[in-house]
C-alpha cells in the first residue's frame, strides 16, 4: 500500500530535520539496538518549533475525534507537550476542547502542600488521554497507563510524535509492534504526527543511498514484517 503524507506530517518532518531532532547516523536505543536515526523531541526548543509542534500534535488528536478530559504527559518529555499541546486544542480544536484539562506527573512523589505525584488536574474518574514523544517498545507508555490507573483515571487513548513500527519480541516476527500491542492490550487508539514508514517515503530522494539502505536493513530487522 502506498504511505501517503498529509501537509502537517511533512512540515513536521521538515521542522525535524531543521531543529536536528531527527538525525541519521550510528545509535543506541534505550532497548540497546542500533539504530541508523534518531529522534530528539527536546530539540524543538524555540517558540516557533514548540508552537508548530503543538499544531501537529494536535491536528492529529483533531481528526481522530477523540473525547477526553485531561491531556496527561508523563515526565520528562511529556510535561511541557501536554501543557501546549492543551493550549494548542483549545486554539484550533473548537468547543470540543475548550475545557480540557491537562496533568502530568512529577517523578518523585511529594508527602507534603498538595501531596502526590500528579500535578494539574485531577485523574479520577477522567477520561485521560497520554501524551508523549517516541514510541520503541512501549515501556514509557506503560508505566503512564499504570500511573493513570493507580491514579483512579481511565487511560482512553495515546499519542506520540513518532511511531518507531517495532517489534518488541523477534522471536515471534507475527507479533505486533509496541503501538500496536499497547492498543491492543488497553483496547485504545494509539496515535502518532508520523510513522517509521511516513519517515521513509518523505526521505526518500532526500538521504544517501547508504543511509537509505541502513533505514531499509534496519526495518526489515526490526519492523514490521
Ligand atoms: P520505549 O519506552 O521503549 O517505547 O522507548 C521510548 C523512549 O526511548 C523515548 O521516550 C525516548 O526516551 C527514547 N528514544 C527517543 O527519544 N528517540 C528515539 O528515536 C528512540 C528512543 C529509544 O531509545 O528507543
Amino acid at each position: 500500500m502506498p504511505v501517503i503524507l498529509e501537509d502537517y506530517q511533512r512540515n513536521f518532518l521538515e521542522l525535524a530535520i531543521e531543529s536536528e531532532a531527527l538525525k541519521f547516523g550510528q545509535f543506541v536505543l534505550n532497548s540497546g539496538r542500533k539504530s541508523p536515526y534518531f529522534f530528539n523531541l527536546g530539540q524543538f526548543n524555540t517558540g516557533k518549533l514548540l508552537t508548530n509542534l503543538a499544531t501537529f500534535y494536535a491536528i492529529a488528536i483533531i481528526q481522530s475525534h477523540i473525547k477526553f478530559d485531561v491531556i496527561f504527559g508523563p515526565a520528562y518529555k511529556g510535561i511541557p507537550l501536554a501543557s501546549v499541546v492543551c493550549m494548542k486544542l483549545a486554539e484550533i480544536g473548537g468547543s470540543n476542547y475548550q475545557d480540557v484539562h491537562y496533568a502530568f506527573n512529577r517523578n518523585e512523589t511529594k508527602d507534603h502542600g498538595e501531596g502526590g505525584n500528579i500535578v494539574g488536574a485531577s485523574l479520577t474518574n477522567k477520561r485521560v488521554f497520554i501524551i508523549d514523544d517516541v514510541m520503541t517498545a512501549g515501556k514509557a507508555i506503560n508505566e503512564a497507563f499504570e500511573l493513570i490507573s493507580a491514579n483512579g483515571g481511565w487511560a482512553i487513548g495515546c499519542i506520540v510524535a513518532l511511531d518507531r513500527q517495532e517489534v518488541v519480541d523477534l522471536s515471534d516476527r507475527n507479533e505486533l509492534s509496541a503501538t500496536q500491542a499497547v492498543s491492543s492490550r488497553y483496547e485504545i487508539p494509539v496515535l502518532s504526527i508520523v510513522t517509521l514508514l511516513h519517515m521513509m517515503e518523505f526521505f526518500k530522494d532526500k538521504i544517501s543511498v547508504e543511509q537509505r539502505q541502513s533505514m531499509e536493513d534496519y526495518y526489515i530487522q526490526y519492523g514490521l514484517g
